[in-house]
């Protein structure tokens, strides 16, 4: 089984242009942050603690709230199933840029 641990959502380059209201979904369900959404600013991050469990790979995705527009898909970030360690993965759609840092646990 597979452990990922969410720590740290840095925001390279926004989406918006004054501000970014994000959320990190996996698997169907919202998973940062716990309901609405985390503003955020280029050159900052949001810190999490968020573990995910899963038999399989894992895909993580982040979403950008717009309104009445629909929200802005950002993109995918896939944690292998054997993965382990301290690793990175990038969200990059719409000229936006975030690094996404987790841990993966085998167990
Ligand atoms: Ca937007
Ligand atoms: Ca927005």
């Amino acid at each position: 089984m597979l452990l990922v641990v969410l720590k740290q959502l840095a925001c390279h380059k926004m989406e918006d242009s004054t501000e970014d209201e994000i959320m990190l979904r996996s698997g169907g369900a919202q998973v940062f942050p716990n309901e609405g959404e985390h503003v955020i600013t280029a050159g900052n991050s949001a810190f999490m603690e968020k573990p995910i469990i899963s038999a399989g790979d894992v895909n993580i995705e982040l979403w950008e709230e717009d309104w009445p527009d629909p929200d802005d898909y950002l993109g995918t970030v896939t944690v292998p199933a054997n993965a382990t360690g301290a690793r990175t993965g990038e969200f990059t759609r719409d000229e936006a840029h975030y690094t996404l840092h987790y841990t993966a646990v085998q167990f």
